[in-house]
């Protein structure tokens, strides 16, 4: 143990850059939330994804509650070749939209909490681009809608509130599976997350 330790210590220093990654530690955030308190052009809360790859098809699954009745972002997934390949947008009070590629899908929800799936059900499929690809090397943020890749961030369209339970499989989950699998999501996974939050961004138990 001691000989590994040493390794990776010297790994880290060496190529401080291109190492950094493998050394966030992932955290249990069952019954936690992460609180994003107040409007910000900087805070916000990275998810490093468990694997590197492009997807061709996923689920995506978060929760949110939030007073806020103008636009916000709640996940903006972001590559160098094109900014928020796919975006969780919330356009005004009930609807959301989500855009992936060029394709923009609003959906209504009831406000306070949001549950979607895509290419699942009950939300996903209509009009979506059929066999589009999101790109591997990612930026997924939390709270912010990215500009360009991983920067320029609108305080106007930040969210605050409150995120939980954000799962990313790479692969299409049943809704009638979906709360048995909660957190066996396999690119993003809520009990074991990877993670960076920047800023004024709070972990605190669910209440
Ligand atoms: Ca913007």
């Amino acid at each position: 143990i001691r000989n590994t330790t040493l390794w990776l210590t010297m790994l880290f220093y060496s190529k401080l850059t291109f190492c950094h990654i493998f050394f966030f530690s992932s955290t249990d955030l069952r019954g936690k939330v992460f609180i994003f308190p107040e409007q910000s052009n900087t805070a916000y809360v990275a998810l490093i994804p468990r694997v590197r790859k492009p997807l061709r098809s996923f689920t995506l699954c978060l929760k949110a509650f939030t007073d806020l009745i103008r636009p916000y972002s709640l996940l903006s997934y972001s590559t160098k070749s094109r900014d928020n390949e796919l975006l969780l947008y919330f356009s005004k009070v009930g609807e959301y939209r989500l855009s992936i590629g060029n394709t923009v899908v609003t959906f209504k929800s009831v406000s306070g909490v949001a549950e979607f799936w895509v290419n699942g059900r009950p939300v996903g499929r209509k009009g979506l681009r059929r066999g589009y690809t999101l790109g591997e090397d990612a930026k997924i943020i939390l709270g912010q809608e990215q500009d360009s890749f991983g920067r320029n961030f609108d305080a106007k369209q930040f969210f605050v509130g409150e995120i939980w339970d954000v799962s990313l499989w790479d692969h299409v989950v049943s809704l009638k599976n979906l709360c048995s699998t909660c957190y066996t999501s396999n690119i993003l996974k809520w009990k074991a997350l990877i993670y960076q939050a920047k800023g004024y961004v709070v972990v605190k138990t669910k209440l």
